[in-house]
């Protein structure tokens, strides 16, 4: 995309990039021959028909709507958004209920636009971007420590968030590969440094299944800015965040529910229009009880 073409006129390819994300969740295989166990299966599919039959009683569902609702769903598989549809408006409530037991620093969800081994950049590094790369600078600085208080060298720190027209590289086309997307890896006293620019809020794409029933619930499609995050050090919990600015309108209304008050930042304004930031992270010790959590 160039610079001069604005969100409006690539809006009608934008739910390419809810299909990207069916494709990436493929090639990770992770729902590859899990095996749960019957009675699981069964208690958690009765309790899912049984809230969609409270549903239909409730609002005493019609015929048509019946049919609207599978025409949708079978446009949700066909556009490629199921990963879309469920980061947006479900894995708020697994991301709880799997990190509810942590002491140390407050997550979030993942969302559907991570890509693993984005370059390394040391432990005092900027993030790939494009020589011209528009946006507010930003100077992120912070520490990654255990709840035992013992901070953690060696930790990584891997960053990913939307370029300053709502963006995300491998995701939106004409970005090259790994456009704000890096790996960073703290010092012997587990700090880090990191230069990016502000990401823009993200619209979910309003031209798939999700825009649909958007437009057709008169919802917002909004996200608020944010930034993505994988923090990990060894015997340590997969530490996943995202952090959002302060003043932004979502911030309080984010349509994928994933704000929480622990995550908004605390930039300062530097002399030359850049913003500067200090936000850390305590990260909890694997137990025998760890969830595998991402
Ligand atoms: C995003 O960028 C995102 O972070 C989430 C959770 C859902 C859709 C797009
Ligand atoms: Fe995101």
């Amino acid at each position: 995309m160039s610079e001069t073409q604005t969100r409006t006129e690539f809006d009608a390819k934008a739910a390419e990039s809810g299909a990207g994300a069916t494709e990436a969740f493929r090639a990770k295989q992770k729902a590859a021959a899990l095996d749960v166990p019957a009675e699981r299966v069964s208690a958690m599919a009765r309790d899912a028909l049984e809230a969609i039959h409270d549903v239909i009683r409730k609002h005493h569902m019609t015929y048509e709507e019946y049919d609207a609702l599978k025409a949708w769903l079978i446009q949700v598989g066909e556009d490629g958004e199921w990963p879309l549809f469920l980061d947006v408006w479900v894995e708020h409530v697994v991301e709880d209920v799997n990190t509810s037991h942590r002491e140390g620093s407050k997550g979030s969800i993942e969302g559907p636009y991570y890509v693993p081994n984005a370059p390394e950049q040391g432990a005092d590094g900027t993030i790939p971007m494009r020589d011209d790369e528009p946006g507010t600078p930003l100077v992120w600085t912070g520490q990654v420590t255990s709840t035992t208080g013992k901070s953690l060298g060696g930790a990584k720190v891997e960053l990913w968030h939307a370029d300053s027209n709502g963006f995300y590289s491998q995701y939106a086309p004409g970005l090259p590969e790994w456009n704000l997307r890096g790996t960073f890896t703290t010092d012997e006293e587990g700090r880090f440094s990191i230069r990016t620019v502000q990401p823009a809020p993200y619209q979910i794409p309003t031209d798939g299944a999700c825009g649909k029933l958007i437009a057709a619930a008169d919802w917002h499609a909004w996200r608020p800015a944010h930034l993505h995050v994988k923090v990990s050090a060894p015997g340590h919990e997969l530490l996943t965040a995202q952090l959002y600015f302060p003043g932004d309108p979502h911030n309080d209304d984010d349509i994928a529910a994933a704000v929480k008050p622990e995550l908004v930042l605390d930039p300062q304004e530097g002399e030359d229009g850049s913003r500067t930031v200090d936000y850390g992270f305590v990260l909890d010790p694997v137990s025998a009880d760890s969830p595998t959590t991402r």
